[in-house]
């Protein structure tokens, strides 16, 4: 039988429990109505942050209010409604533009999500710029969104899809990866935070060797966004894209952003309305950026409900958060090394948010189960990131992921139901 430890809530050293703070995590949980709920018959402790996060009132009110009293058709009425929809919409790309440090609102596209905007770069630029014998250079800690599309890629056009390894703390060993550089690579196509460890990348340098060799390169920004100011020119990437869901807004909204010239030169990914110039039989042009890559109705709700949550974390204070949620995560880095027979997967010293971990003889869905019970939300499974499982020789982790509304007592909760999973199953 395993001991309960001291509740970390009681231990953990300022500023984590100095509610008066730079930043008080209890203040910002209370504008996220659904953390307010029991499951289970226990509060709910909300640890399935990479896979969504929950949305701010503001933003659940954004929707409303926009439904309720703004619902029109945007770019193409010239009614009262229409305009206010169209000014708000374009409001939204104008706060991801500063969110993102970007130069010029047109390069920022509105996609659905992630997923999207990295098949629209293949699909596009990749049909266009790849060809037999090219090489596409990934990383083994990619999300399946990241991996997928470039294999459709290289197996239509004959190209090769290379992978940089990964060490055993899950880091991604930069020497090998500019081994991997070379005059057929193509593109480099990285996450700058992985969904199955936390490891953080170092964009900046992996950016600065592949432009050594005149070769662009995409960052997966998913899990990074939600907990790390972004400077897409301090990173000085060429395509940076991450879901509007993980970063408390809504689903079905996301964003690639590319630099202008980059995007002016590629050709449309879905053709229709509010992409063109003008249309006959014989032939269509297209319309500037960003609409040429934005055919048909768009998400426009998700646009200014995007909007929304991004003013909300402007107050909340995304540096004073990421602080804090840092500190969050190493005292549960802490709190669960101490768990006997649990292994964390993914150690890297640069690392956020996510703890993936295995305990000795038991699977990580009984450990799910268990945890929901006790009202715990975390993901059991291959994270969408199978080659990660197979490097780490796990069929599957359990992953519970913070953000900032999550408290030293969630901490807490978590640790007492994987004491309870290790007595049920053990
Ligand atoms: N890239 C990364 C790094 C991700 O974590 C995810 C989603 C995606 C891409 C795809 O994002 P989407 O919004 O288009 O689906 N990751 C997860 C996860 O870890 N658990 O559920 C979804």
């Amino acid at each position: 039988m395993s001991t309960v430890p001291q509740p970390l809530a009681s231990v953990l050293p300022c500023p984590l429990i100095d509610r008066a703070g730079p930043f008080d995590p209890y203040r910002v949980r209370a504008d996220f109505p659904v953390l307010k709920q029991s499951v289970c018959g226990k509060p709910l402790v909300y640890l399935d942050n990479a896979a969504t996060a929950q949305k701010p009132r503001v933003v659940i009110d954004t929707l409303q209010r926009y439904y309720a009293c703004e619902n029109a058709n945007i770019h193409r009425g010239v009614h009262h409604l229409s305009q206010i929809a169209t000014d708000a919409y374009e409001g939204a790309r104008t706060r991801v533009r500063h969110f993102l440090n970007a130069a010029q609102d047109r390069e920022i596209i509105f996609v659905r999500g992630t997923t999207e905007g990295i098949n629209l770069v293949a699909q596009t630029w990749g049909r266009q710029q790849v060809g037999e014998g090219d090489e596409i250079l990934i990383s083994a800690m990619e999300h399946h969104s990241n991996i997928v599309p470039w294999q459709i890629l290289c197996e239509e056009k004959g190209a090769k899809l290379c992978v940089i390894p990964i060490n055993d703390r899950g880091e991604l060993m930069l020497d090998e990866y500019e081994k991997r550089l070379n005059g057929r690579t193509r593109l480099v196509s990285v996450a700058h935070v992985s969904n199955a460890l936390g490891t953080l990348n170092p964009v900046r340098e992996i950016v600065d060797l592949a432009h050594r060799w005149g070769v662009p390169v995409l960052v997966d920004g998913a899990q990074a966004v939600p907990h790390l100011k972004v400077d897409v020119r301090e990173l000085d990437c060429d395509f940076y894209i991450f879901s509007g869901h993980k970063l408390y807004g809504p689903t079905g909204i996301g964003v690639l952003y590319g630099k202008a010239d980059l995007l002016a030169s590629m050709p449309p990914y879905h053709g229709g309305g509010n992409m063109i110039k003008s249309v006959t039989f014989e032939k269509t042009t297209y319309a500037d950026l960003p609409n040429k890559f934005e055919a048909g109705t768009p998400p426009i709700a998700g646009g200014i409900g995007l909007g929304a949550a991004i003013n909300y974390l402007n107050q909340v204070g995304l540096d004073r958060a990421a602080v804090y949620e840092e500190d969050l995560l190493s005292c549960a880095t802490e709190a669960l090394s101490r768990i006997p027979g649990l292994s964390i997967i993914g150690t890297a010293p640069r690392k956020v948010s996510v703890l993936s971990f295995v305990i000795e003889d038991i699977h990580p869905h009984d450990i799910g189960t268990v945890l929901d019970q006790e009202g715990v939300a975390v993901r059991a499974g291959h994270h969408c990131a199978q080659p990660v499982m197979q490097h780490f020789g796990v069929p599957a982790t359990t992953r519970a992921a913070t953000a900032f509304y999550n408290t030293p007592e969630d901490l807490d909760a978590l640790v007492r139901g994987l004491h309870k999973a290790i007595e049920v199953f053990r």
